[in-house]
């Protein structure tokens, strides 16, 4: 249905601006850009996908959460527009777990982020949404909200000794299956 978008890649200047807010969302454009981000997200298997990832400064993300080797528990979430977002409060517990980006292609980090977060949002039907998300849920939405803020989960880790390669990611891995 969407069309799919060339992924903006780390060096390039929209990565590290702050997104503008998005006012005319009954806009035909806008709805048919919501549709082409949900559609590039998922041929690039991502668990999400911001709009500045795609060269649109918009405060816009995608959301599309199923369980997967890393997480086996995380819950099925159909991809989600997510619209000029903010975070209305935060657990002060925070923990550290693996990421990986779309725009940052071999490279795997230890991220830590906050375990549960209060949020608030447009859906794509202009409706507000208050909700609450924790776990791998929470972590997407921290990494993409970053995304509308010009920041990269590179920014958010503690030491460059907590950057793996994706191949290394995967030993790692495979790794710890085999130990539970
Ligand atoms: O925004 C992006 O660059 C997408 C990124 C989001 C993300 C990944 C991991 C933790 C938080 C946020 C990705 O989806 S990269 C692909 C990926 O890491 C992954 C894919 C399927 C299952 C699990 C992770
Ligand atoms: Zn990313």
């Amino acid at each position: 249905m969407g069309k799919i978008l060339e992924i903006a890649e780390l060096g390039h200047p929209v990565l590290r601006e702050r997104a503008s807010e998005v006012e005319n969302l009954e806009d035909e454009g806008v709805q048919n850009f919501i549709d082409n981000l949900i559609a590039t997200g998922a041929e690039a298997n991502g668990v999400g996908i911001a709009a500045p990832q795609v060269y649109e400064s918009k405060r816009i993300f995608i959301i599309s959460s199923r369980p997967n080797v890393r997480y086996p528990k995380a819950p099925e979430m159909e991809p989600t527009a997510i619209i000029n977002p903010s975070i209305l409060s935060f657990s002060e517990e925070k923990e550290k777990d693996w990421e990986g980006c779309l725009s940052i292609p071999g490279i795997r980090g230890l991220v830590p982020r906050h375990r549960t977060i209060k949020v608030k949002y447009l859906a794509r039907d202009g409706k507000e949404v208050e909700r609450e998300f924790s776990d791998f849920i929470a972590r997407i939405f921290q990494h993409e909200l970053d995304h509308l803020n010009g920041i990269v989960f590179l920014d958010r880790i503690d030491s460059n000794k907590e950057l793996v390669t994706e191949k290394e990611y995967q030993k790692l891995i495979s790794r710890s299956l085999d130990n539970e």
